[in-house]
């Protein structure tokens, strides 16, 4: 009898060793941002009114309306002067861009992002295991990836991807990509880096649907440093809570709204079809649909099943609204601005707002049509004095809302057609 209860002891501890355990290494599961280092180009690329108008003038492909299209397009997209372009639009040669403007338009950011990354971290090129990079229109051999790994001499036995296509969302993906080798993978440091080349991808042509593209993409770029060591917690900025991707490449007019193309004369660009507004918002959607579960607490889901119910009852129209997510960054629509979430959060850190417990929403779109989020918790009160909003974040917002196109080019909406001249 006391031998069976022995027994019966043991097993019990045993299992609870066996319970301990699983969660224990549900721990070393985890995805931890360390830090993350937004790309700011030098200021001899920033892009004001007058010269993006100089572009445009300069374009002979243009016709006198799709000139006022373009001007019309800018006024009314509220892009500051706070932009960059890559240097071949500056040296006039946006049409005629070489393999070398490409890659120097990435070694300029790898080269000005990876390092800071890594010193203000305290780690070595060598210490990396995994490396992710996406850059998605700028095919190179050897890869952008293998050029990283020459430049910082990373070790041989790191595991490396470029991703290819993945368009705007691409950093969520790879996010994703690394999530997963965590799972499997104990005590690894992953460098992701994320960014777009736009010096070959700059549309010289006068099709509608792509000359759009020119004004909504622009420089930039994010190197970010992960980790699944647990006893690195307590240095991490964010803890990844969850991730969810949509793709709706199964559906013809979602797949054909944002496609890279020949126009009629073969020069290559990127078609933004009437259908995107749609194709995204039922991207947004089924997306929201499948990640509110997992992010709003049971509180939260349950008032909103009560004021759903309320509502069908009693048809009326009151709203209700969440809560419970502190802020979301919202990146994509563009080539050049698939890491806009993360400048987003970086002006948010500098801004002093994001504060241990926070949870951020960070959601990307990307051609094909896919629309992605995921859910990031802040683990510490962030400073953000240093990253790239550090020096100008008292600057924002501005304290005037001028447009400074709209009081440059604004007249442009009052002209008739019929008199109208480009001006010199
Ligand atoms: C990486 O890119 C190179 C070309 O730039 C390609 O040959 C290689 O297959 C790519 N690797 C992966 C894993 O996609
Ligand atoms: C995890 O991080 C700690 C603290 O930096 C370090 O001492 C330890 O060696 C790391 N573990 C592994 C397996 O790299
Ligand atoms: C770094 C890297 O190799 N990135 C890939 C991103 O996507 C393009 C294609 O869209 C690939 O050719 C690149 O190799």
């Amino acid at each position: 009898m006391e031998f069976f209860i022995l027994l019966c002891i043991l097993h019990v501890l045993y299992l609870s060793f066996l319970i301990w355990k699983l969660f224990d290494q549900r721990r070393d599961r985890e995805c931890y941002i360390l830090d993350y280092e937004c790309y700011k180009p030098s200021d001899d690329r920033m892009l004001d009114t007058q010269f993006c108008g100089d572009i445009i003038k300069r374009n002979k492909n243009l016709g006198l309306n799709e000139y006022k299209f373009l001007l019309k397009a800018i006024v009314s997209s509220g892009i500051g002067e706070q932009t960059y372009a890559p240097r071949n639009v500056f040296s006039g040669r946006e049409a005629t861009p070489t393999l070398k403007d490409g890659l120097s338009e990435m070694d300029e950011f790898f080269q000005d992002c990876i390092p800071q990354l890594l010193d203000r971290s305290g780690i070595s090129p060598k210490e990396i295991d995994v490396l992710v990079v996406n850059v998605s229109m700028l095919a190179t051999l050897p890869s952008l990836a293998a050029r990283i790994i020459n430049f910082y001499k990373l070790r041989e036995d790191i595991k490396v991807f470029n991703l290819t296509g993945m368009g705007c969302s691409a950093s969520l993906i790879s996010m994703d990509l690394i999530r997963n080798i965590f799972k499997t993978h104990k005590n690894k440091y992953a460098l992701l880096v994320t960014s777009e080349s736009l010096s070959p991808n700059w549309y010289s042509g006068n099709d509608r649907s792509m000359i759009l593209a020119n004004c909504l993409f622009r420089s930039g770029g994010c190197a970010i440093l992960l980790t699944n060591n647990r006893s690195l917690k307590q240095k991490a900025m964010f803890k990844l809570k969850c991730l969810v991707r949509i793709h709706h490449g199964g559906k013809d007019e979602a797949y054909n709204c944002c496609t890279q193309k020949e126009d009629g004369q073969g020069r290559i660009g990127f078609h933004l079809g009437k259908t995107l507004p749609k194709a995204a918002t039922r991207a947004f959607v089924d997306n929201l649909r499948e990640i509110s579960p997992k992010i709003l607490p049971v509180r939260e889901l349950l008032r909103f099943a009560i004021v759903t119910l309320i509502k069908k009852l009693k048809k009326s129209s009151s709203g209700s609204s969440s809560k419970s997510v502190g802020g979301v960054g919202v990146g994509g629509g563009g080539r050049g601005t698939k890491s806009v979430s993360w400048y987003v959060l970086a002006y948010m850190e500098a801004k002093k707002r994001l504060k241990k417990g926070d949870r951020v929403l960070m959601i990307s779109f990307g051609a094909g049509f896919k629309c992605n989020s995921c859910l990031w918790e802040v683990v510490k009160d962030l400073e953000g004095s240093k990253n790239v909003w550090g020096d100008c974040i008292d600057d924002y917002p501005p304290e005037s809302l001028a447009n400074p196109f709209m009081e440059k080019y604004g007249w442009i909406n009052n002209e008739d057609e019929s008199t109208f001249k480009i001006p010199e």
